[in-house]
């Protein structure tokens, strides 16, 4: 498993995916649109220049649906062709786009009289959906689908339509640990392990980005009353407003970090997205 991304790791995973690359007309690429920008990873560009490509925003029904439009306006302006879906509900609508940009190559081979089968592959950081994606295209279990990042068998193809083959298994993009605020936005989404970071440090940056970009959705949902808490103390008031009190009314903050992480990715604050085409910087 490809977890905390040690120099070794990472060599192993651009050789794997520069491998897996090498025999796929089509690169699916997936991100998260909660974070558009942090979820990519501006590397594939490089790895994938000769390739026709499809940008997928999965997750879309935890994003912010007016930020979503925004985002997939901008990368359509950009010249990619891009769609945002929800993966349990909608996956299937990704076949027109893939099919978009397999036209060439089959047109290519019709001309000199062979059927072409187009093999693509989809990409992307842990978590994302790239096994949920492969999933329900199949239409069957294939891929094995979890919280973890990383697990990689041999591959092989599965047949998604008659002229449509996809990689078994997804291509594993590297989070990007270059830039520290998309690393901390991926650890938010769970593509960097929580166990690779400091928890409870984690938990009060995301309420503080969550203070920022939805303000009345953390006071209803952790009831904390005074919105400029900052630090451990918001901790604290979390705690104070769930009643994770131990004994002797000591803060269970071990408790306020999971519930305020856990419910932030299950979506339980309602749609929101971390970042928003334009601001380069995101929102710090
Ligand atoms: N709400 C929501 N959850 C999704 C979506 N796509 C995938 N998931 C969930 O995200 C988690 C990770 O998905 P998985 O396919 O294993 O991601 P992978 O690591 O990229 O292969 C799983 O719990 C999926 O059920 C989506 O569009 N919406
Ligand atoms: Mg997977």
């Amino acid at each position: 498993m490809e977890i905390n991304w040690y120099p070794g790791h990472m060599a192993r995973a651009k050789r794997l995916l520069s491998d897996q690359l090498s025999r796929v007309d089509v690169v699916i690429e997936l991100c998260d649109a909660r974070l558009p920008r942090s979820s990519r990873n501006p590397d594939l560009m490089r790895l994938t220049e000769k390739k026709e490509k499809v940008l997928l925003l999965g997750k879309s029904d935890l994003a912010d649906p007016a930020l979503t439009k925004q985002w997939t306006r901008r990368f359509q302006q950009e010249g990619a062709r891009c769609l945002a879906l929800d993966m349990n509900r909608q996956a299937k609508a990704a076949l027109a786009l893939i099919e978009q940009a397999a036209r060439e190559t089959v047109d290519r081979a019709a001309q000199r009289g062979i059927k072409k089968t187009v093999r693509a592959m989809i990409v992307g950081v842990p978590n994302v959906g790239k096994s949920t994606l492969i999933n329900r295209l199949h239409g069957g279990a294939v891929a094995k689908v979890g919280d973890m990042p990383g697990v990689t068998r041999a591959n092989q193809w599965v047949k998604v339509t008659p002229y449509l083959e996809l990689m078994d298994t997804p291509g594993l993009l590297w989070p990007r640990l270059d830039d520290p605020l998309a690393a901390r936005r991926l650890a938010y989404i769970a593509a960097i392990r929580d166990e690779v970071l400091d928890t409870a440090q984690l938990a009060i940056q995301l309420l503080t980005d969550l203070i920022a970009a939805a303000p009345e959705a953390v006071q209803a949902r952790f009831k904390i009353d005074d919105l400029s808490l900052r630090g451990p103390e918001l901790l604290d008031a979390v705690c104070r407003g769930r009643g994770f009190l131990m004994k002797g009314g000591v803060c269970d903050t071990d408790r306020a970090c999971r519930i305020v992480l856990d419910e932030f990715r299950a979506g339980k604050l309602g749609r929101i997205t971390l970042e928003a085409p334009g601001e380069e910087n995101g929102n710090e």
